[in-house]
This record gives C-alpha cells, sequence and structure tokens, in this order.
C-alpha cells in the first residue's frame, strides 16, 4: 500500500474514533434520602472527573441574593473563573465576608440596593458569613468542570440542571459526554458518598444515594 492510502486508512479510523464521540452524549437524574435532617434540599451532586470544555462566561450570571436576612441560594455551585455577585435586597446592611483559603475576601458594611461581585479563580469550598447576622451561612462551590446539580425540596436532581444553566446564562454544556464517571455527594451536615455511573450514549442514568449526618469530604483532594 502506498503511503497515500495509509495515511486515507489512518484518517478515517480517527473519524471513527472521533466523530461519534462528540456527538454521543446523556446525563444523570437521581433522587437523593436523608436521614437525621429535615430536607434533603441544597446537596450538591457533582462529578468528581470530566472531560474539558470550553465555557463561554460572557452571558454567564451566577448570584447570592441577601434577601430576609438570608443568603439565597444556600449554595451556589459555579464553575472556577466565575464571578458572583452579591446584591443586598434587604432593608439593613449587610457584611459579607469569607475566611475560607479557596477564597478570602470581607466586603465590608454595604446598604440595601447595593451590589458587590468576586471572581472565584480557584476550585474549593467557600463559606460565606455576615458580620451583622450571625446566622448568615451560605456556601459557593468552585467547581473544576460544570457537570453538577443541587437537590429539590423533594431530593431531586439532575445534571447538567436546565434550571441552573438556564439562570447562570451557561449554554453548551447541556450533556455529558458518555462514559463512566464517579458522581459525588456534598452538603455541610451530610457524609459525603460517592457512585460510578455509565452516562449513555443517549439517555440518562439513574442515581439513588442514601445518606446520613456526618462531617462531608472535603470537595478535591490537593
Ligand atoms: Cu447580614
Amino acid at each position: 500500500m502506498s503511503k497515500h492510502i495509509h495515511f486515507k486508512i489512518f484518517i478515517f479510523a480517527l473519524l471513527l474514533l472521533y466523530v461519534p464521540a462528540r456527538g454521543i452524549a446523556g446525563s444523570v437524574s437521581g433522587t437523593i434520602k436523608v436521614k437525621g435532617l429535615r430536607s434533603p434540599a441544597n446537596v450538591l451532586m457533582f462529578i468528581t472527573k470530566a472531560p474539558e470544555v470550553d465555557l463561554d462566561f460572557s452571558k454567564a450570571k451566577f448570584i447570592i441574593d441577601q434577601k430576609d436576612l438570608t443568603f439565597m441560594p444556600h449554595i451556589l455551585p459555579v464553575p472556577v473563573g466565575a464571578t458572583v455577585f452579591f446584591p443586598n435586597h434587604d432593608k439593613v446592611d449587610h457584611n459579607v465576608f469569607s475566611l475560607s483559603r479557596t477564597k478570602k475576601f470581607n466586603f465590608g458594611s454595604y446598604k440595601p440596593g447595593e451590589n458587590k461581585s468576586i471572581r472565584f479563580d480557584k476550585p474549593g469550598i467557600v463559606e460565606l458569613r455576615c458580620d451583622v447576622h450571625a446566622e448568615m451561612l451560605a456556601y459557593i462551590m468552585v467547581m473544576k468542570n460544570p457537570f453538577f446539580g443541587i437537590t429539590d425540596t423533594k431530593g431531586h436532581f439532575q445534571i447538567p440542571d436546565p434550571h441552573y444553566l438556564k439562570q447562570a446564562g451557561l449554554t453548551g454544556i447541556e450533556t455529558i459526554p458518555a462514559g463512566k464517571y464517579t458522581v459525588k455527594t456534598w452538603h455541610e451536615k451530610l457524609k459525603s458518598k460517592k457512585q460510578t455511573i455509565e452516562i449513555p450514549a443517549d439517555g440518562t442514568v439513574s442515581v439513588k444515594l442514601d445518606l446520613t449526618r456526618g462531617t462531608p469530604s472535603v470537595l478535591y483532594k490537593r
């Protein structure tokens, strides 16, 4: 065979390998049950390792609202590089700060109607507090990949989460490339669990996990 034919076969083989792999992708959905907590909501469900994706942040909007003396949402996963906004929609001043190693900051006291923002450039957990209101607590989870979801009040979740993507203004990551992955849980009062899953070429893999009270594991081992 000539070099030319060899090259053609090589290209053809590459196409066989490459083309299907791009178009074939699925998702994860499931239900979490918890013991020892009133609600199965606010559990972060995430894929530990995933293929790299180019994320377009141009329309991204990540917000932790301050309303009725609480942070909303209580837990917000964001991909590394995201900028999060912290509008004050209360009638009183707030002072949002973090002592976490992932990102230390202190906005100082700011007034109703004001807004602050900061970019999160390192993966890990950021615990948010308010200097004025000791009971205010929220978590920003800075994630290595955009494949995650948060359980609702019934314990249901989806990865990727269409509602989250729409709210955050992220596009192009509506599915996860088919293959074997590990899905893991994180909640501040629940022991973390993980499970191996296989994301199908087309469709959804279902996950059911029972969680109990305890200390969660670190988000990523360093
Ligand atoms: Cu406050």
